[in-house]
């Protein structure tokens, strides 16, 4: 068979010379740390034959919950080698949160932090996860102890291109939440787009300062260095002035609009400083017209915005250079994400499904090979998502311009994007809900200076019950991530509603923009 396992090509772009520097990065006691590419390939060799030697059936998920660090790049880089999907989990995810994804994707291997060993494993065990690692952010951990044992030479095992690669979870409008399932294909078709459209050269030097147990991070920034054979400065957490500071011997930066936003309140920040970049990205939220403005001020340089989804992948991008398929037009448009990528079609229409004609605002579907296969075991939430002719729904409401530039103009899910990362409603309100004294909850979003959107809370309790604010987000944060958490809580008698009985989310987002 043809193997079109994604590691290989990933693997086939590394120099030469495998004793370059592939990442450079610093401990967490600030040591200076550089990998090569030998070191990635060896220790992904190591981890993948560790993976063989559980014997578990191909296409077994390797659930990862771990802070960021080379070594989950290795254990991602393993577990594409070992032909088993990769389910990366945030941080920030409580054990509700834990408990659903493990029950929901049924993974064969979790790997959790030493500090979250206790409660993890209690909850992989009992779900009959067979084993469980630990990985720190400082190489230590169960995993690298194992995999020590193993051989550095490793048989990459063969996988078709529609074979999964990864599941991501996306929470869903009705609180559940789903895996999108992204193949080999799927991965390997947006990097080899993004690898051409965005112009990757010889020299280029990545800043990676995202989380990577996203599509962002984990997709976008590392397939994109990889793929070119490019070296990485990684951080393990983004801190604006060290971000500043390394660009002097760094070409490409991508980042959500937040982070844009931090370093253009630091001083800095000045074109001098980024004169040595080719390349700023942003993306997983929309960037303020003023944001994009004040960026070209300070640095001389234009941020290229594009638009993706942790189920399509990236779909469209802003410009990198003429694009010959749109009378070679080269603006990168403030506000806009952009033309629909090489290969990647986009369309706009009503609520019946047709076709609008440019300039009006409608559905935003695409179809193509970025598009993943479907929704984890939730046959009827897939097919309510894609349309009889295989377009996917995604949710977000946008016009195409005369000149082919998509603008995301709103969303037609109930989904508030706080500094890059999703919050959906629904799930924040069931937990609301649930708290003792509550009658119903509603969750808005609303503008902030540096997360873009927050959520506030607005609870009615139940007749002749008092209700504390402070005690309503206490009680989430056991339960929730932390960015889940709203920012603000409000107790009110009733919910402002329709006269079909729906809470009317406009009015309190009006209301409370202020807060
Ligand atoms: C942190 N906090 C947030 C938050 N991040 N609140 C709302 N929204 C967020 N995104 C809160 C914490 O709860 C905490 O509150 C306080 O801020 C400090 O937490 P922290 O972890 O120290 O924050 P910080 O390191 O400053 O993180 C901010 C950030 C991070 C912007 C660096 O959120 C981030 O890395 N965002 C990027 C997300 C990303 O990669 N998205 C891509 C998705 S892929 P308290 O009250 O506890 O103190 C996708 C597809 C596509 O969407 O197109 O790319
Ligand atoms: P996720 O489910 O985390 O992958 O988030 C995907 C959603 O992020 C999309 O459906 C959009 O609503 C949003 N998104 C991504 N990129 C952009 C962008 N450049 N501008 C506006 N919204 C974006």
């Amino acid at each position: 068979m043809n193997s079109q396992n994604l590691f290989e090509a990933l693997r086939a772009a590394f120099p030469e010379d495998l004793d370059q520097i592939a990442i450079e990065t610093t401990s967490a006691s600030g040591e200076p740390l550089h990998y090569s590419w030998r070191d990635l390939d060896r220790a992904s060799a190591r981890m993948a034959n560790l993976l063989a030697s559980l014997q578990l059936p191909a296409g077994s998920r390797i659930a990862v919950q771990v802070e960021k660090s080379v070594e989950a790049v290795m254990l991602y880089l393993a577990t594409l080698r070992a032909g088993h999907v990769f389910l990366p989990l945030n941080t920030a995810y409580q054990s509700a949160e834990i408990e659903y994804f493990i029950t929901n994707a049924e993974p064969a291997v979790v790997v959790c932090t030493p500090a979250n060993f206790g409660w993890v494993s209690k909850i992989a065990f009992t779900s009959g996860v067979g084993h469980v690692y630990t990985l720190g952010d400082d190489r230590t951990g169960s995993l690298l102890e194992r995999a020590m044992h193993h051989s550095d030479a490793q048989q990459c095992v063969a996988r078709k291109a529609d074979d999964l690669a990864a599941i991501l979870y996306t929470s869903g409008t009705t609180g559940r939440s789903k895996g999108a399932m992204l193949s080999h294909g799927n991965l390997l078709s947006n990097a080899q787009t993004l690898k051409d459209y965005w112009g990757w050269q010889k020299d280029d030097v990545l800043i990676h300062a995202l989380p990577i147990f996203h599509v962002h991070g984990l997709f976008v920034a590392l397939h994109g260095a990889m793929l070119n054979g490019s070296p990485m400065i990684w951080f393990s957490r983004f801190e604006p002035g060290a971000v500043i500071d390394s660009m002097q011997r760094a070409t490409v930066f991508m980042g959500v609009p937040t982070l844009y936003v931090r370093m253009l309140a630091d001083a800095r920040l000045t074109r001098e400083a980024a004169s040595h970049m080719r390349l700023f990205i942003s993306g997983s939220a929309p960037m303020l017209v003023e944001t994009h403005g004040e960026w070209q001020q300070r640095t001389g340089q234009v941020i290229l915005e594009r638009y993706g989804m942790s189920e399509t992948i990236m779909l469209t991008s802003n410009p990198y250079g003429p694009d010959k398929r749109h009378d070679g037009q080269s603006e990168r448009k403030a506000g806009t994400v952009g033309f629909a990528l090489p290969g990647v079609e986009v369309r706009i229409t009503n609520e019946e499904g047709r076709d609008l004609p440019v300039g009006e605002i409608g559905g935003i579907q695409v179809r193509g090979p970025n598009v993943f296969s479907g929704y984890w075991r939730m046959p009827e939430k897939t097919a309510e998502e894609f349309t009889a002719d295989g377009w996917f729904k995604t949710g977000d409401l946008g016009r195409i311009d005369e000149r082919g530039y998509v603008s995301i103009v709103g969303r037609s899910k109930d989904l508030i994007i706080s500094g890059g990362y999703n919050v959906y409603p629904a799930e924040v309100e069931g937990f609301i809900n649930e708290l003792p004294g509550v009658a119903e909850s509603a969750l808005v979003g609303v503008p902030h200076a540096d997360f873009g959107e927050v959520g506030v809370a607005v609870v009615v309790p139940k007749p002749g019950v008092e209700l504390d604010a402070q005690t309503i987000i206490g009680a989430l944060k056991t339960r929730l991530a932390n960015f889940k958490i709203p920012k603000r809580c409000l107790v009110v008698s009733e919910l402002p509603r329709n006269t079909m009985g729906k809470v009317q989310k406009n009015l309190l987002r009006e209301q409370y923009r202020e807060h």
